[in-house]
């Protein structure tokens, strides 16, 4: 629900008056979801909701696996019901549901008013099995806050391409982000499918690859009318040296010579996602990855050496994240976003967040729910809504007893700020 601009101007809150404005507030305040794995009703079945999507969600999957011991195939060939009926049996009856991931379906049905209590895996199927995706989608949206979300596309997923080949109408409410990992991370694997579709590219970097790669960054970005580039990155990702030779040579020529000119010259972002360890347990499909500590230095020679490119990056290990504090303050081409993956945990989440606040005060996007099924928006952005209270609240006490009582017109615009405001300016 949308707070009304015209909130009255109060003079500066009492120290008690603080914690239950910045509690309504945080809560009421729109959420611009910038990363998420989400698609538009438009992408059919690529839109994930429901209780068997929750449990399955490769989260579970890997939690799972520590207590049910069972053979990864013999896994993989249950149906997704049967899967789920497995992980809810052993992560929630035979062991309380306390991970991070396994409290989050419960927030997920308690903010459908649904009653977990029972324990009664069919009765949810049941009640899940009476919504139409149309309406669920709105009902979420709604209950969650969020009002705008950013997906993750790609031109080389076979299930989306001919959608977005086939164009029509889209959900105003999902934004594209093209997607590079195929191109960035398998330039062979890429290079036939670029030129089944046209692109004369080649496995070299002649002038000739480079041009056809940003030929085809140009017709992407406009189909989609991408929101910004994006790619994740493992924790040996160097600076981009164009003379070195060797497997990565490929990939810095087209970043340095593709992607990047290609984004300035759409003002567009540049997002990496910098620590993944790929597979680490291909056994695990989805839920095999892992991550590594990763060298910020990167992201500081980047900035450094295209001031004229904006780059938004999140890194995986919790070691990074006071170093990307840092550097950002350097660098205001460089906005920092989000509690990814391994780190949107409460404990992490409150650290990072409060070194962030310290840091970087409110031009950082602290949040973004990476929800790949449509009912995570509801606990992703529940919990981060109760850690961001309690730290915005100990911020502003601090404020008060330093002689600074802000007011709620304050707190709504700093709130809206973290929501995706920050993030809109860095747009700009
Ligand atoms: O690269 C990414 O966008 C990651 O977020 C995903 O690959 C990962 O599986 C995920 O969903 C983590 O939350
Ligand atoms: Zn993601």
């Amino acid at each position: 629900m949308p707070i009304p601009a015209s909130a009255p101007k109060t003079l500066g809150l009492k120290e008690e008056k603080i914690a239950s404005t910045v509690r309504d507030l945080v809560a009421r305040t729109p959420i611009y979801d910038i990363h998420t794995h989400l698609y538009d009703p438009a992408f059919g079945a690529l839109l994930l909701w429901g209780i068997d999507e929750l449990l399955v969600y490769h989260y579970l999957v890997a939690e799972g696996f520590r207590h049910h011991r069972l053979p990864p195939d013999r896994f993989w060939a249950m149906s997704k019901t049967e899967q789920a009926d497995l992980i809810w049996q052993t992560l929630f009856l035979d062991h309380s549901p306390i991970s991070e991931s396994c409290r989050g379906v419960l927030t997920c049905l308690h903010a459908l008013g649904l009653d977990a209590q029972k324990r009664d895996l069919p009765a949810l199927r049941k009640h899940f099995s009476k919504w139409k995706r149309e309406r669920f989608l709105d009902k979420v949206l709604e209950v969650s806050g969020v009002e705008r979300v950013i997906m993750t596309n790609s031109p080389f997923d076979d299930l989306e391409r001919p959608i977005w080949m086939r164009g029509g109408k889209r959900d105003e409410r999902f934004e594209a982000a093209l997607r590079l990992d195929p191109i960035l991370m398998s330039w062979e694997t890429a290079v036939p499918r670029l030129r089944e579709w046209g692109f004369d590219v080649g496995l070299d970097c002649s002038r000739r690859t480079l041009d056809e790669t940003r030929r085809f960054l140009h017709e992407w970005i406009v189909r989609m009318n991408a929101t910004y580039l994006a790619v994740s990155l493992p924790p040996s990702f160097t600076f981009p040296d164009l003379k070195v030779a060797g497997p990565d040579a490929i990939r810095n020529h087209l970043l340095v010579e593709a992607v990047l000119p290609e984004c300035q010259e759409h003002n567009l972002p540049f997002a990496m996602m910098i620590g993944v360890k790929k597979l680490v347990n291909p056994s695990l499909r989805l839920a095999g990855d892992s991550l590594g500590r990763a060298d910020p230095g990167v992201v500081e020679q980047l900035c450094a050496a295209y001031p004229n490119n904006k780059f938004l990056v999140t890194m995986l290990s919790r070691e990074n994240q006071h170093e990307m504090c840092v550097i950002a303050r350097k660098f205001a081409n460089l906005h920092v976003f989000g509690c990814w993956w391994f780190l949107n945990n409460p404990s992490i989440i409150e650290e990072i967040t409060r070194e962030r606040l310290e840091l970087l005060g409110l031009s950082v996007t602290p949040q973004h729910s990476d929800a790949r099924v449509l009912d995570q928006l509801l606990y992703k952005w529940e919990h981060f809504r109760g850690i961001l209270s309690r730290v915005l609240t100990e911020k502003y006490a601090d404020l008060a007893r330093a002689g600074w009582a802000v007011t709620e017109e304050e707190i709504r615009r700093d709130v809206q700020d973290l929501f995706g405001g920050a993030f809109r300016r860095f747009l700009k």
